[in-house]
């Protein structure tokens, strides 16, 4: 390999061999993709079991971010921040249609690439989605999906350490409300 080969290499992530950069050095419309709501409760499928927890934004926030990004499901990064909170943690959401409303209902379930030491519910979570990263799959066994999962999150990490996607961590949308509270 050339010394101008290696410079440009795209990092692979060696369990899945997926490549661990997506989108262009620049986020191209529609993105970014605003969005804030409550907190709400899922189907407490298990995913804190999986050690990976999903909150749920309401459906008004749903709908927008699909409404924005082509009304395409799949999985998405960017950044997010919870409550009174001002930290920003980085973020893979999925977005998908939900069985259970007869597929009438889509949700954006957003797992925060961070451990708390407790639940939100209730607490605004605001969503700044940066890019998309892959399409939803059908899974046969729960290890995958969690493996596909733990790349996603070494996918959004890598994405969103450049420039131009470390520059929205600091944008004003993702500032406590006033009316937080608490
Ligand atoms: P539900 O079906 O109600 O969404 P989950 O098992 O997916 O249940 O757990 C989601 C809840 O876990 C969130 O609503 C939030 O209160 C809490 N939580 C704790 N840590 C995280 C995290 N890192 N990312 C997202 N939610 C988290
Ligand atoms: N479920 C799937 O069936 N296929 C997927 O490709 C898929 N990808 C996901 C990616 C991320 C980043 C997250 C957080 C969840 C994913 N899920 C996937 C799981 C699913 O949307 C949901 O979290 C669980 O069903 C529990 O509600
Ligand atoms: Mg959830």
């Amino acid at each position: 390999m050339t010394d101008s080969a290696a410079a440009t290499a795209i990092p692979v992530d060696p369990t899945t061999s997926r490549p661990l950069l997506v989108d262009a050095p620049t986020p191209k419309a529609p993105y970014p993709i605003f969005a804030k709501g409550p907190v709400e409760q899922g189907f407490q499928r298990g995913s804190k079991e999986l050690g990976i927890p999903t909150a749920n934004l309401p459906q008004a926030g749903a709908d927008h971010i699909c409404e924005a990004a082509g009304s395409r499901s799949g999985i998405y990064y960017g950044w997010a921040s919870v409550g009174a909170e001002t930290t920003v943690y980085p973020m893979v959401m999925s977005v998908g249609w939900n069985p259970y409303y007869k597929n009438e209902k889509r949700t954006a379930e957003v797992h925060i690439i961070h451990k708390f030491d407790k639940d939100f519910y209730g607490d605004e979570l605001r969503v700044i989605v940066a890019g998309y990263i892959r399409d939803e799959k059908n899974y046969t066994s729960l290890d995958d999906l969690i493996l596909d999962i733990n790349t996603d999150i070494k996918v959004a990490e890598h994405s969103l350490a450049r420039p131009d996607y470390l520059a929205l961590k600091s944008h004003a949308f993702l500032s406590p409300s006033p009316s937080t509270g608490a």
